[in-house]
């Protein structure tokens, strides 16, 4: 069967109370022995024991109840062996299996493979049936045992120890759990160890496993362990439950990190951080995954999924609670303006083409190809919604009843809003659709002022209205939450935030005993993944700018003038100016929080730009839209270069680098003045901070600078003699070069990268710090002649052989290919055709590529 419908869910007819594995570990000959302690569901209705297993499984034995079944009975399949119900017995057996498997040929880095010589898996979602023949789906739960064999220093799996020897170690845990969320790790590893006493006072174990020489760099990434287990009791109560937390930093790795019960595996760059190579970003990034990966604990592998597509229903609720911790460890506005940000690129360009789907999706090819920012991002998104229509308190009650009603269960979106309805009486019917439905609603919204005797009256009518996405041409009408907040002419707040709800396809709200015409703030702090659209002037902008109360309003206010003047500029008309006055206010405002002021001064990217121009129905033409993006540039700095020289100086910090929300803060400020000041200054302050500057964030940003002007050549050469031993560093010296090159010489320079014998392209960060950076850069990777969608498409086509689900996650750059004139569709598709022709491409790229050119 190619497709997967979510009507098709059924309970597997078995029931599986404890695994046994025991693991011979030989790079090319790996021996895996299962025991699997199993009953029928129902005894009196016989059925066959299918259980998954790849191509890769070499079957040694088999046995049920220690006896050989007959031949006839056992048959293999593509994907699967099947016993037939004849040979099972109708009560409690085991069935014994030993495979063999050769995890130095694996290089899809799914199931078991090698890595600089460690062993290492990775099984979510589809993985473990790589591993051995077994029920590899999330609704089948047991306890694990597991012994591992191997002359490695440090054996590790899943629980607790339970014994070690010489060569070999066994490992126990209590917690029944899906197979996706078993891990194993053996290699000559080294730790860095703490520990953390619970709430109900038991210690437990930390553990950071790194590569010998890596363990001065795994501090931070155990200190923000600790505060998120803290922060989960505090805020969840939700506290830990085995002995020990092992984390294991790997260098090749496909995604971020994993949550495997006990044993989490990252990608080194999610671990390993020093001043000197990692940036301020990084570090936040490696907070806010460490507990992210954490908080799956809870949610996630004591509640986990009934399939795969409930997929939001762990990721979009850890996604959300990994937010509210880090706006709990950090600026709360920042981080929710930046976490905007990246729905904006990522979320909202998926659901406005050909890959559109909705955070439950109710099909699928390929499950690898729905760890989206729908399911991740968005699904958190109508988490925040609900809360906001629930409140702080309902929100809470809800949560204690998910967590009391359905720990050890594989749940599904059905149950979750359940627990909502019976915590707080609410009906949410309505708000399912934000589960089931594609695409982001766009809401218009028109406001209606009316002075009488009385006072004055505001009416505001929203209309919203979803287009249609693949599948799903009928958009009923969503419940939204509108946060809304009145501004007085003088700039005083004469509302503070009211939650509007909107149930209908057009409403209106009236607020009565207005003095004067107030200005409207409103989806204050973005309160539902929405396009707003409103009538509104620059001069109204620019007051929100000043005075609106709510920070990411008045963020927001900042972001429309820029970008009303950016599309402007880019179909060749004028604008600007009312942007560039407001935005020299602000920033001069040395009372304002310098993240909040970088976060103004940053302009929208080119990608952002040309998302919006297509939503004005207009054709983007990515040469003029970077034309537009640097000429506004450079106007800034122009009229405010002595503002942002000052800038520049007073925000350096002294003293030693703090990966701190302050340092950070400042740092962001003046690397964005650096930005400007680099279009007028011909590069002077960059090279001079790319040589004094003690901290990586600083040096990144003056080194992409130096590019940027086409004087990069020394400070690469020196970052490259520096750091050519280190891969992290150099996947972000692979990155920054096509990223920041001027877009007439970013392809030439990604094919020179590309020739180099350092591109370790089967090393999946090294590959997507070069063909991801050169597609960051928007006017090259959409170059008019084709050549960056070739140089793309090639890499695809040479990646998906090798690691189908890195080839797949790659071949999405080409989504946004319908919004583009024709000569440069013609070209994208030409592109997509190629990939699509490929040879035995893999079941991840093929459904990629035939959505998108579907
Ligand atoms: N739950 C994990 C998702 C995942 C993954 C991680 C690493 C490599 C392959 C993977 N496939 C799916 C990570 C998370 O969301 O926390
Ligand atoms: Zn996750």
């Amino acid at each position: 069967q190619i497709v997967q419908y979510l009507a098709d869910y059924r309970p597997y007819p078995f029931l599986l109370s404890e695994t046994r594995l025991d693991f011979t570990l030989i790079p090319d000959a790996t021996r895996v022995k299962a025991v699997l302690s199993l009953a029928p569901r129902d005894p009196d209705t016989p059925e066959d024991l299918v259980l998954d297993g790849g191509a890769g499984l070499k079957l040694i034995a088999l046995t049920v109840n220690g006896q050989k079944p007959d031949p006839a009975h056992v048959s293999r399949e593509e994907e699967r062996l099947v016993i037939a119900a004849a040979a099972l017995p109708r009560s409690a057996f085991t069935l014994e299996t030993e495979v063999q498997i050769d995890p130095a040929a694996n290089t899809t880095f799914e199931g078991l493979y090698m890595s600089g010589g460690m062993f290492c898996t990775q099984c979510e979602a589809e993985g473990f049936r790589h591993i051995t023949f077994y029920p590899d789906r999330p609704d089948v739960m047991a306890t694990f045992r597991v012994t591992i064999r191997s002359d490695r220093k440090v054996l590790l799996s899943n629980g607790n120890p339970v014994g070690q020897a010489q060569g070999m170690a066994e490992w126990h845990d209590p917690w029944p759990k899906p197979s996706y969320l078993f891990a194993l790790v053996a290699g000559d590893l080294v730790s860095i160890s703490d520990s953390f006493t619970t709430m109900s006072g038991r210690k437990v174990d930390l553990n950071i496993w790194v590569r010998p020489g890596d363990q001065d760099r795994a501090d931070y990434a155990m200190e923000s362990l600790i505060r998120s287990m803290k922060w989960d009791e505090e805020v969840y109560g939700r506290e830990y439950d085995l002995d020990v937390f092992n984390i294991v930093a790997v260098d090749d790795f496909n995604m971020g990190a994993m949550e495997n019960k006990g044993l989490n595996i990252f990608n080194s760059k999610l671990v390993l951080a020093s001043p000197e190579t990692a940036t301020d970003t990084d570090y936040e990034r490696i907070e806010g995954v460490i507990a992210h990966e954490y908080f799956h604990n809870w949610t996630g592998n004591r509640i986990t999924c009934r399939d795969w597509f409930q997929l939001c229903l762990k990721e979009g609720l850890t996604v959300f609670r990994d937010q509210q911790f880090t706006s709990d460890m950090r600026s709360a506005p920042v981080k929710r303006i930046e976490d905007v940000q990246a729905l904006r690129a990522r979320q909202f360009r998926e659901d406005a083409g050909p890959l559109a789907h909705p955070p439950r999706p109710d099909h699928y090819e390929e499950i690898n190809n729905f760890y989206t920012a729908t399911v991740y991002e968005k699904g958190a998104e109508v988490i925040g919604m609900l809360k906001r229509l629930v409140g702080d308190a309902g929100y809470a009650k809800a949560l204690d009843l998910y967590f009391d009603r359905h720990d050890g269960d594989a749940a599904t979106i059905e149950d979750w809003l359940q627990v909502f309805e019976d915590a707080t009486g609410r009906d949410l019917a309505q708000f399912k659709r934000w589960y089931v439905d594609a695409g982001t609603p766009h809401l218009d919204m028109v406001e209606q002022w009316s002075a009488d005797d009385a006072g004055g009256r505001l009416t505001l009518t929203f209309t919203q209205e979803t287009a249609p996405t693949p599948g799903q041409p009928d958009k009923p009408a969503r419940v939204i939450p509108i946060a809304v907040g009145l501004i007085g002419p003088n700039g005083d707040e004469v509302l503070p935030t009211r939650i509007l709800e909107m149930t209908q396809p057009q409403q209106s709200f009236d607020f009565e005993g207005l003095g004067a015409r107030p200005v409207v703030s409103a989806l204050r702090d973005f309160s539902a993944p929405v396009i707003l659209t409103r009538r509104i002037d620059d001069a109204t902008r620019a007051f929100l700018l000043a005075h609106d109360t709510d920070p990411f309003a008045r963020w927001e206010a900042g972001r429309e003038l820029a970008m009303t003047a950016l599309v402007s500029l880019s179909q060749g008309q004028p604008g600007g100016d009312d942007y560039v006055t407001a935005i020299g206010e602000l920033i001069a405002d040395d009372s304002a929080d310098p993240a909040f002021r970088a976060l103004c001064l940053n302009l929208p990217g080119d990608e952002e730009i040309a998302t919006r121009v297509f939503s004005l129905g207009l054709t983007p033409d990515p040469d003029a839209i970077h034309a537009a993006r640097q000429d506004l540039a450079r106007r800034i700095a122009q009229t405010h270069q002595d503002l942002l020289a000052r800038i520049y100086d007073r925000m350096q910090v002294t003293g030693p680098y703090a990966p701190d929300a302050e340092g950070s803060a400042r740092r962001a400020l003046r690397i964005a003045a650096l930005g400007l000041l680099n279009r007028i200054d011909g590069g002077q302050r960059a090279q001079v901070l790319f040589g004094t500057a003690g901290n990586m964030t600083e040096r990144m940003a003056a080194l992409a600078c130096l590019i940027r002007l086409g004087l990069g050549d020394d400070a690469l050469a020196i970052l490259h003699q520096e750091f050519q031993d280190n891969r992290l560093v150099m996947d972000k010296w692979f990155s920054v070069q096509p990223m920041a090159a001027p877009p007439d010489s970013a392809v030439a320079i990604a094919r020179d990268l590309a020739a180099r014998p350092d591109f370790e392209w089967k090393n999946p960060n090294r590959f997507r710090a070069l063909i991801g950076g050169f597609a960051a850069n928007h006017a090259a990777f959409h170059a008019k002649d084709g050549a960056g969608y070739d140089f793309v498409a090639d890499w695809i086509m040479r990646m998906d052989p090798v690691n189908p689900q890195i080839a797949a996650r790659m071949s999405s750059l080409f989504e946004t290919w319908p919004r583009y004139d024709a000569a440069r569709r013609e070209k994208a598709l030409a592109a997509l055709e190629r990939i699509a022709a490929l040879d035995g491409l893999s079941r991840n790229t093929r459904e990629m590529v035939s959505r998108m050119i579907a």
